[in-house]
């Protein structure tokens, strides 16, 4: 039964509703809410004043270049799934979410900055993790270990490569990129996220050790070979910043020209360990940098400073100091030859860098400029012109022997093809065709078969291609019919391939290498990449490092 309204409260009642009709009346006249009107009452909270993030990631256009505008609204009206962005459909009319989401495309004035107060304001530490046991805490082979990064729902899960089981899951930061870095010992790794944030974890005792956050749009991190630095590479702010072990910043570096005249986007940092240095591409500048690590580097001479300062001549001390190699052409992407002391990069023509988002576009892009280069970083001189068209995407590039010489197998985010070049005379071998376009090989040492995607095409990115790296001939295909197969790593043995279904219900398949049959399915949101610890530590030819 209703309880009746007295009649102190019908009045109170009437009152209320004369008040809400003026309201409404006031409302529908008043003009709409400005987009940042919106951003301040709805999004604030976890993407912060400046959108530099927060709980949620930031909102930056930079930091949205992979994200369509359709897909930002679809985000913000119905939330996203296995996050913590609810969905804003009830709240906001479809007029507000489309201007909302075509608001933050554009430009935070005035332009946010991270300076090196930001960076070590950031940087957080887990209490007695030194005094953490220095063994694993779990039973199975550290050395065989595999830490797998889920994109779906932004987790890493680490999996024993013996039994095939998940050890541990845990939450990462949003949208990990590039390659996890280990420490020598394998005891470590060093996860980048877009946003810029560093995450140090132990794996041997299943916990954050510290976080830092280097920039507000980073690509990848190096971990050097004696695991005492760690450099990280900004798209923004232009900087590399240099970390100690536990994320201490050391020192930033503008990624500038000596003169300070123009400034680049860092494309990635590598660790080049046989030379104690770690070598870096920018995107906007045609340099090649070289940093080393070397506490006993001597001053360096530079030739190209000279070249600038007009006959003065620069000497820059030897630790840390930045040798400059000036190309035709600025670098987005590069690779090492097992000697270390050739750099091998491209240039992706900018209209066509495409991820997978957008590959259907690139399947059908017009003539490619060859644009692939080798540097030779002894001499720090451009040597030779790879003779690779397209857009090679060298950084999941891998080395092997063939026939008395050692090949270069990369494939191409444009091309339907793996390009084999010889590293003595940087002369194409052979173009293997695979069914189209695809992110990424692997290979190991154990194994006569280098494993590629397809991923990039709409018709073939269910199938693997298994190329024989005796015969260069494609010698087998794995399909999961109308799924998403990429990303291949192999046990440290080399015996089995464990494979994703890049989906957000996806799976990590595990193969075994020779017979190719399937051994183990784990599911799994989406998993990105996987990463066995033996592999990296080691620098397999068959990974990437
Ligand atoms: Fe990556 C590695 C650049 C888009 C997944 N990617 C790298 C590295 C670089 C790079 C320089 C090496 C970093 C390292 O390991 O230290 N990636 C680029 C691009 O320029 C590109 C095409 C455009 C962009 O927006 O950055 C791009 N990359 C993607 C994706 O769309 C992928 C497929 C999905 C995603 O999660 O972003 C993707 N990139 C990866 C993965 C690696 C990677 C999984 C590590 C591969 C490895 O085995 O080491």
């Amino acid at each position: 039964m209703r309880p009746a309204l007295h009649t102190a409260g019908r009045l109170a009642l009437a009152a209320g509703l004369v008040a809400l009709g003026v309201d409404l009346a006031r409302a529908a006249d008043a003009p709409p809410p400005s987009p940042a009107a919106l951003y301040e009452q709805h999004c604030v909270a976890c993407h912060g004043a400046q959108r530099l993030g927060g709980m949620g990631p930031a909102l930056l256009p930079q930091s949205l270049e992979r994200l369509k505008p359709a897909e930002a609204q679809r985000v913000i009206a119905q939330g996203r799934a296995a996050t913590q962005m609810p969905a804003f459909a009830e709240k906001l009319s479809g007029t507000e979410i489309q201007a909302l989401a075509q608001w933050i495309y554009a430009p935070v004035s005035p332009a946010p900055s991270w300076s090196e107060a930001d960076i070590r304001a950031s940087r957080t530490e887990t209490p007695q993790a030194k005094e953490l046991p220095n063994k694993p805490q779990w039973k199975a082979d550290p050395m065989n270990l595999f830490v797998v990064v889920e994109g779906g729902d932004h987790h890493v899960s680490l999996v024993d490569g013996d039994r095939f089981e998940v050890i541990h899951r845990f939450a990462s930061r949003f949208a990990l990129h590039g390659g996890p870095k280990f420490s020598p010992d394998g005891r470590f790794v060093y996860f980048g996220s877009r946003d810029g944030w560093i995450t140090k974890y132990d794996l041997w005792n299943l916990q954050v050790v510290a976080e830092v956050r280097a920039g507000l749009n980073m690509r990848n991190v190096a971990v050097s070979g004696d695991g005492r630095w760690v450099m990280a590479a900004n798209y923004l702010p232009h900087t590399l910043a240099l970390f100690d072990a536990n994320l201490n910043l050391v020192k930033s570096y503008a990624a500038a020209t000596l003169d300070g005249k123009a400034s680049s986007r860092v494309s990635a940092v590598y660790d080049a360990a046989p030379r104690k240095s770690f070598v870096v591409a920018l995107k906007d500048i045609a340099e090649l940098w070289e940093i080393s690590y070397d506490p006993k580097a001597e001053p360096i001479f530079d030739g190209y400073v000279h070249d600038y300062k007009m006959g003065e001549g620069i000497a820059t001390p030897g630790t840390f100091g930045v040798r400059r190699t000036r190309l035709d052409e600025p670098l987005d992407d590069f690779f090492f030859d097992q000697s270390y002391r050739y750099a091998l990069g491209a240039t992706r023509p900018k209209e066509k860098a495409a991820a997978p988002a957008a590959s259907a576009a690139s399947d059908a892009g017009a003539a490619p400029v060859p644009t692939a280069q080798v540097v030779n970083l002894d001499i720090r001189k451009k040597v030779a012109e790879l003779p690779i068209a397209g857009m090679p995407h060298l950084g999941s590039g891998i080395t092997f022997a063939w026939q008395g010489t050692t090949v270069l197998a990369s494939p191409n985010l444009q091309g339907g093809a793996i390009d084999v070049i010889d590293m003595k005379s940087w002369k194409p071998l052979r173009s293997i065709a695979t069914p189209g376009p695809g992110f990424f090989m692997r290979s190991h040492e154990a194994t006569p078969y280098a494993w590629t995607d397809s991923m990039m095409s709409p018709g073939a990115k269910d199938t693997l291609t298994l190329i024989d790296k005796r015969t260069l001939q494609v010698a087998a295909q794995i399909r999961e019919p109308g799924r998403t197969l990429a990303h291949t790593e192999f046990t440290k043995d080399g015996r089995y391939a464990l494979v994703s279904v890049w989906e957000m219900d996806g799976a990590l398949i595990v193969f075994d290498a020779t017979t190719l049959k399937e051994v183990k399915r784990l599911p799994m949101s989406k998993p990105v990449g996987k990463y066995n610890v033996w592999n990296k530590i080691t620098r397999s030819e068959g990974t990437s490092h």
